[in-house]
């Protein structure tokens, strides 16, 4: 996202929950349902600092920017249930990753957008080992202001791999 340093500090952001976590990209934890590794998100504001007199409204999975770090292990079958508590649709696409055309989140081609208040689970089996990551891909606008998050497959021999998220935010001075 663009904006002005001065727009940044002058946004109205008090309806807007200050983010509780300190860090983003933590491990997310997941449940078993069978042999399927289950995993929650929400998406959700919040304000999120950048400087020490800076915060911007993001789009937070699980609050965190960027969202919490996925780890699985090559041939797990997981389910992701991603509850939208934004007040847009969303939706989740997983980048790099080979899943089924349903599961690939682009909005009115592959699935129905996630409205505000609903859930949509993402169910596939990671067949790759690597790096990659998941972000929404509702229309340019979220999918810029929205964080994105690592996901990464460890192979069953290898140690696992341990991600690291790089983003930035753009501030224009005087613009
Ligand atoms: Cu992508």
């Amino acid at each position: 996202m663009t904006a002005s340093l001065e727009e940044a500090r002058a946004t109205p952001t008090s309806s807007v929950p200050l983010a509780e976590a300190e860090r983003g990209g933590q491990p997310l934890e997941y449940t078993m349902d069978g042999d399927v590794k289950v995993f929650r998100l929400t998406a959700s504001a919040v304000r999120w600092p950048i400087l020490p007199d800076v915060s911007v409204v993001a789009l937070a999975y699980n609050g965190q920017v960027p969202g919490p770090a996925i780890r699985v292990v090559q041939g797990d079958k997981i389910r992701v249930i991603l509850r939208n508590e934004l007040d847009e649709p969303t939706s989740i696409h997983w980048h790099g990753i080979e899943v089924p055309n349903a599961m690939d989140g682009v909005p009115d081609v592959m699935q129905r957008p996630v409205g505000p208040g609903e859930e949509f689970s993402y169910e596939f089996t990671v067949t790759q080992a690597g790096g990659f990551m998941y972000h929404s891909h509702y229309e340019a606008t979220q999918a810029t202001r929205a964080s994105a998050a690592p996901l990464s497959s460890s192979r069953r021999t290898a140690t696992q791999c341990r991600p690291i998220s790089i983003s930035r935010w753009c501030c224009r001075s005087g613009a």
